[in-house]
């Protein structure tokens, strides 16, 4: 199975490397793919460049969107999650039936996991299929703690396949998340580019008439 992101992005961070370079118009994207029942999450903020300008993003393993998680049906998974920020994390397993205090929202069945620390999540996987993964604090994931699970099933696939693809889609903007959420709160449709005109709309039906 590949992980593409085309059009997003063209690579993930080196070992050793402090800045990553986001290209929109690069297609050559490739998400990790980590696979096995033991996973090592490592969870950081970085500089990374989209579209010539810099920000910073939260990311896991170095890599934006985060790695693509694939495990199997049946399998008790362990995952890690390494916090290497001076600020708490947590990671929710969106669609997962997991027990409650392995869901990782934070204030509901844990505290979420404080600063440079880490948190041990162990499930059984119930289920198969496509799902994902995000940070449940603050603004991560807005700034890129996100990314895919994929969980094959136990037995055959229903519809056989040779090949599996994964595409994340996600926005980016370079505005401080809090500033940006600051001012939709003053104005719905700040940044919304794309809102009815009533009167152009009108004017394809019938220009005569305007
Ligand atoms: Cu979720």
């Amino acid at each position: 199975m590949l992980s593409t992101l085309p059009s997003i992005a063209n690579s993930a961070l080196g070992k050793g490397q402090q800045n990553v370079a986001i290209n929109s118009d690069k297609a050559d994207h490739i998400v990790p793919i980590l696979t096995g029942n033991e996973f090592d999450l490592y969870v950081s903020k970085k500089p990374v460049t989209v579209n010539g300008k810099s920000s910073m993003a939260t990311l896991i393993n170095d890599s934006l969107p985060a790695p693509t998680l694939k495990m199997r049906e049946g399998d008790t998974v362990t995952i890690r999650v390494h916090n290497q920020m001076n600020e708490s994390t947590s990671i929710h397993w969106h669609g997962l039936l997991v027990p409650f205090e392995m869901d990782g929202v934070p204030g509901i069945s844990f505290d979420g996991i404080p600063a440079n620390s880490t948190f041990t999540y162990k499930f059984k996987l119930k289920q198969s299929g496509t799902y994902w993964y995000h940070s449940h604090s603050g603004f991560q994931e807005q700034t890129g703690m996100l990314g895919a699970i994929v969980i094959e099933p136990k037995g055959r696939e229903r519809h056989p396949i040779e090949e599996d693809h994964v595409i994340v889609l996600s926005d980016w903007t370079h505005r401080d998340p809090h500033n940006l959420l600051k001012l939709l709160k003053q104005r719905a449709d700040f940044d919304n580019y794309h809102l009815p005109d009533f009167k152009k709309n009108y004017c394809l039906i019938s220009p005569q008439q305007i």
